[in-house]
């Protein structure tokens, strides 16, 4: 239903609506202004501001506002510009926290869903999500939600990631190509491309923005060794917090390095400082960067911060590897596990070598954006919503 007004009124350098409901919003004159809707004042073709900012006068009042019908307010401002603010759409973007809450839910989507070695892995069949939107959609949310699901039944050969990456928009390409061939190499640029134990980590924090997603295509698995392991970085992160404020601080403060030096898609020399434990103002964990194999030998710290840190790196290490946090699985012919690289830590068992590849994953990243605008525009269509 949409909200209907009441009542609307100036009151110093704010607009006042009251609802049919008995609720009310102000909206500040200056966010009006700069909000005008008028082709003057917005491209609708492109949904973007005309406005400039420096036509925009921060200390504005409106000259005159109006009730026009129960839907609809218009606006004269002291140079006579006129703008006109639908109910539905003011009602949408009123300033109390609720609404705020309300609109951030409705932009970013589900909760958090914490897990540990008690993960029901999320599955679903590949095909259905090349081919049915609902399913599309609900893989996506549990991505988001939980952090990582399997998808089975893709054919056990290369390309099937590409597909998958059109199905969302594109992939992310990064040094080592639009996707990347996991085996064992001769000369291997990265110590993925070996037969060795990979401990948890998250790929490619050498980067400024860490890929926000990460796709594993099992094509060979090898009879012994080779298991998955799965961990929840940001319910590890809070436990770590709680078990040990010192080295959560530590580990959120501390501008590790990270190298990368080789040749693949081209030629590379990547440097870049990340903390280990990213969070936002709220001191809530947004995205971990660490791959023990990348962080550099060179560190910028102060001789007395070393072995602190080292204790730090350390302890969270330990409680990623716990029996209680940590998922073990092993991937097969066909199966393709989506994760998020921002939470979510992976590892992988040793394996045996032959004469011939014992084991072969086709992987690619993704970003959170393209996954998250794909996400939004699906669930206009799934949920008939916008
Ligand atoms: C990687 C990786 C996991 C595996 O290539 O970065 O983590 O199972 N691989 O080989
Ligand atoms: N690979 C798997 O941080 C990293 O080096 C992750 C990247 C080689 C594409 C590994
Ligand atoms: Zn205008
Ligand atoms: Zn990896």
């Amino acid at each position: 239903m949409n909200p209907g007004i009441h009542k609307v009124e100036a009151l110093g350098d704010f607009v006042r609506v009251e609802w049919e409901d008995g609720s009310e919003s102000r909206y500040p004159c200056v966010w009006l202004r700069d909000s005008c809707r008028c082709p003057r004042c917005f491209l609708s073709s492109a949904g973007a501001r005309k406005l400039l900012l420096e036509d925009l006068d921060v200390d504005i009042v409106v000259k005159e506002v109006t009730l026009a019908g129960r839907e609809k307010i218009s606006i004269i401002w002291p140079d006579e510009h006129a703008s006109e603010f639908e109910a539905e759409w003011l009602k949408k973007r009123c300033f109390s926290e609720a609404a705020r809450a309300e609109m951030r839910e409705e932009l970013f989507l589900p909760e958090r869903e914490y897990w540990g070695s008690d993960l029901q892995l999320p599955k679903m069949p590949f095909e259905e999500i090349m081919h049915n939107d609902e399913s599309t959609y609900k893989w996506l949310c549990t991505l988001k939600k939980v952090g990582i699901v399997l998808l089975t039944g893709a054919a056990a050969q290369q390309g099937e990631l590409v597909r998958l990456g059109q199905r969302i928009g594109f992939l992310r390409l990064t040094f080592y190509g639009p996707t990347w061939q996991v085996q064992d190499k001769a000369d291997a640029n990265n110590v993925a491309y070996t037969t060795g134990r990979l401990c948890f980590h998250t790929d490619y924090p050498v980067l400024q923005h860490p890929p926000g997603v990460q796709f594993l295509h099992c094509i060979k698995q090898t009879a012994e060794g080779g298991e998955s392991e799965v961990v929840d970085g940001f319910y590890v992160s809070n436990k770590l917090k709680a078990q040990s404020p010192q080295a959560y601080q530590i580990l959120t403060s501390t501008a590790v390095d990270y190298t990368d030096v080789g040749v693949d898609y081209c030629e590379f020399a990547v440097q870049c400082k990340q903390r280990i434990i990213d969070v936002d103002s709220r001191g809530q964990a947004v995205r971990i960067n660490y791959n023990n194999a990348t962080r550099d030998s060179v560190l910028d710290v102060p001789a007395d911060s070393v072995r602190p840190f080292y204790a730090a790196l350390k302890e969270f290490d330990d409680l990623l590897n716990s029996a209680e946090h940590k998922f073990t699985y092993k991937l097969k012919p066909g199966d393709i596990v989506t994760f998020d690289n921002w939470r979510v830590l992976h590892g992988r068992r040793r394996f045996q070598s032959g004469s011939e590849v014992s084991r072969h994953l086709e992987g690619a990243y993704g970003d959170w954006d393209v996954v998250m605008s794909r996400l939004r525009l699906l669930r206009k269509r799934v949920l008939n919503k916008d």
